[in-house]
Order: structure tokens, then C-alpha cells, then sequence
């Protein structure tokens, strides 16, 4: 019999077992069968209709064999990454996957950073991090797959790149692969329809997902991979939905004493050592507006912390949310520059040198100094 493939997630359909992926009650399977109806999984319906947040056993790692057939394929890629979470959001095997193929770059959910940020410098710490993966790519570009920000010269991009040949999105699991191949379809299709499922939980499309596009190439959707340094790995949804910007973030000014801690909920720790001022420092935040910030004087800080996680200091709310241990970084910067401390998932921190200060958060997120991009 000809397999049914749910549209939204890619799945094979199935009505024997409801507790395995492609779901769907025998009436409806039926239905399918006659195709009267696009077939939706009962997972997708439920995320799309009743914004669910459906996640299913975590296959992360499973894909990445998935995704490597990619490699024996000549194609063009294009890779995502989340612009808020560089490294958590980074591919570690993306070589596995692309093989020789040519890749561009979209750094997405641009839309989240304040306006006021200067792309060139963001394309140019992109670079920098790229050098530093060792992966040359044809072109980068920040794009908004939500907001339909720079996605037509993504596409200019995609065509000018393609030469005939078949177009991959990867990236890992949330970084908005779906929102993307969704806003490309409805240029192609002149509908508003959203043809994938998108979701905040991970994985949630489930197979390679292929639509033709007008010059008989394909354009295909890919099952993300979740990340070790991803926050979506730990976090609940409740976490999540304090830690990851729903909208653009508004900068937080704080005035800092040497000796002053600032508390991330309880998702990292920033010690302001010593700064240019002696006294009072202007120090930038830039977080999710729905995360508190906890003032403390650094002497307080352990103590604070080892009392008052899940309770003051929180996302996260419980042990339960197995983040892993903080590990600390330390940058003593003796110029004049302005720089941002990112911490990559979370947010970053805006200061002038030159200053001593020392960044704590979970071992796996990336913590990075930059030249300052606002
Ligand atoms: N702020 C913002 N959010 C975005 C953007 N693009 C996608 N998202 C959100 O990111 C989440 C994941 O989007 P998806 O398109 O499902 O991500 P994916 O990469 O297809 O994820 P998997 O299918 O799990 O691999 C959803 O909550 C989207 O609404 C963007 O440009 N800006
Ligand atoms: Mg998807």
C-alpha cells in the first residue's frame, strides 16, 4: 500500500498505535486513504489547533545518520543557525552532513535582538565564529523567519547559488528551519498557508519533507538535531518560555559597584570585579525581558545561590531541569573598547573596558567577548 506522509511533520501515517509518531484514528486514516482530506498527524493537529506543546521522545542524535544521506547528494544547503544561541544552536557534525556541498549560512530570529544592533558587526562575529568552526560558506545573511525579514534575499541567495540543483534547509532542532520553508512556500504558492508544523518544543518535524519548486528543483525540510548545548534539552516548557525572547529585547542599565553580583534567574552569574570608573559602572543587559535580574554584593554571591536556586533564583524551578553545573569564565580587559560578554542561549552583556569581570553559566552553553554590536 502507498505510504501516507503526514504534511506537517513528515511522518508516515498510522492508526494502529497511539502512542507512536503518525497517529491518527482509523476513521480518519480512512478518509486519507480516499484523499479527501490533507493528512495531518494527530501530534500536528494538536500543536497547530490547540498550541499544544507536544514533545515527544527526545531522537536528537538519532538524525544525524538521517541527515548525513544529505551528504551523498548535490546539492545546496542552507544551514541555520539561532542568532541568539550560536554554539548551542551550532551543528557539530554539520560536516557529516553536507559532505563537499556547497552551504550558506542564515543566522535567524534576528527579530529578537534590539534594532539598534549593527548588522555588519553581528555578520562579522558570525564570520569570526565561522573561521573558528572551520566551515567556509558560500554567503551569510541574518534573516527573520517569523517576521519575513530578509527572507527574499535569502532566496535571491538560494538562486543565485542553486545552478539547477535540489535545496536543503538544516540546522538544528528549533532554529526555525520550518517558519523558513513556510514563508518560501507562500511566495511560491501566493496562499498564506502554513504548510509545516512549528513548534517551541524540539524535534518537531520528523522526516525530510520535499516540495518542488517552479524550475523543477526541490526544496526540502529537515528534522533538527538537538544540540548537548541547547537550553531546549534542560529546560521545561515553563523554563523556556521565560528564558527564550518572545519579542524583541529591551536593554536593562545597571550601575555596578566593584564587587557586585548580578544573578540571570538562576541560569548564570555575572561578578563585576573592577571596572574603568573605580566606583560606578554602566553595565547592559540583554535578556529575555521576562527573566529577574538579582542584585547581591559579591561576597553574598555563593550563599545566595547555593539557598536560593529554584526558589529566588529562578528558571530553573527544580533539580528536575538536570542543567548541568556552572563553569566560569574570566576576562580582565585593560583597553577602551565596548564589548559584549555573550552568553549564547540566554543573552548578552554590554560594558566598557576596561574591566575584570568573571561569567558563570551552565558547562555547556558557549560564553564569548565580542566587540560590541549596538
Ligand atoms: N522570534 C523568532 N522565533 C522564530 C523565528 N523562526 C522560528 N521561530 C520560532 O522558533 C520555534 C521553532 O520553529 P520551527 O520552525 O518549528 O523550528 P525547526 O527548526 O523547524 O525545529 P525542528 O522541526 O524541531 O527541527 C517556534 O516557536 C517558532 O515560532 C524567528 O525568526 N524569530
Ligand atoms: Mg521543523
Amino acid at each position: 500500500m502507498e505510504k501516507i506522509i503526514c504534511t506537517g511533520c513528515g511522518i508516515t501515517i498510522q492508526s494502529k498505535d497511539k502512542m507512536k509518531d503518525g497517529y491518527v484514528p482509523s476513521h480518519i486514516y480512512e478518509d486519507f486513504k480516499s484523499l479527501k482530506r490533507t493528512p495531518l498527524c494527530q501530534r500536528c493537529f494538536r500543536i497547530r489547533n490547540y498550541q499544544e506543546y507536544v514533545s515527544n521522545d527526545i531522537k536528537g542524535d538519532d538524525y544525524i545518520k538521517v541527515l548525513s544521506t544529505i551528504n551523498a547528494t548535490d546539492s545546496l544547503i542552507v544551514l541555520i543557525v539561532d542568532i541568539f544561541d550560536f554554539s548551542g544552536s551550532f551543528l557539530p557534525n554539520i560536516k557529516r552532513i553536507t559532505g563537499q556541498n556547497d552551504i550558506i549560512l542564515a543566522a535567524n530570529k534576528v527579530d529578537l535582538l534590539p534594532q539598534s544592533v549593527n548588522r555588519e558587526k553581528i555578520l562579522n562575529w558570525i564570520n569570526m565564529m565561522l573561521k573558528e568552526e572551520g566551515l567556509n560558506v558560500l554567503d551569510s545573511i541574518l534573516i527573520s523567519s517569523k517576521k519575513n525579514i530578509y527572507v527574499d534575499d535569502l532566496l535571491e541567495l538560494i538562486q543565485k547559488y542553486k545552478n539547477g540543483r535540489d535545496v536543503y534547509i538544516v540546522g538544528s532542532s528549533n532554529v526555525g528551519k520550518s517558519k523558513l520553508v513556510n514563508q518560501i512556500l507562500k511566495r511560491f504558492e501566493g496562499t498564506d498557508r502554513e504548510a509545516l508544523t512549528v513548534s517551541y518544543a524540539p524535534n518537531t518535524t520528523l522526516s525530510f519533507i520535499g516540495f518542488p519548486m517552479n524550475d523543477g528543483t526541490t526544496i526540502y525540510d529537515t528534522p533538527g538535531v538537538l544540540n548537548r548545548h541547547q537550553y531546549l534539552r534542560y529546560l521545561t516548557k515553563k523554563s523556556l518560555k521565560l528564558v527564550v525572547p518572545q519579542k524583541e529585547i529591551k536593554a536593562i542599565v545597571y550601575q555596578l559597584e566593584c564587587d557586585q553580583t548580578l544573578f540571570i534567574g538562576g541560569l548564570a552569574r555575572f561578578d563585576f570585579l573592577s571596572g574603568a570608573n573605580g566606583g560606578r559602572n554602566n553595565v547592559t543587559l540583554y535578556f529575555s525581558n521576562n527573566l529577574a535580574i538579582h542584585r547581591t554584593k559579591l561576597e553574598n554571591a555563593d550563599n545566595l545561590y547555593n539557598t536560593k536556586l529554584y526558589t529566588l533564583l529562578t528558571p530553573p524551578f527544580s533539580s528536575k531541569e538536570n542543567l548541568p553545573k556552572f563553569a566560569m569564565s574570566e576576562f580582565h580587559i585593560r583597553d577602551t573598547e565596548k564589548y559584549d560578554i555573550v552568553i549564547s542561549g540566554l543573552g548578552f552583556i554590554t560594558l566598557r573596558a576596561p574591566f575584570h569581570v568573571k561569567v558563570y553559566a551552565p558547562v555547556m552553553v558557549g560564553i564569548y567577548l565580542r566587540k560590541a554590536i549596538i
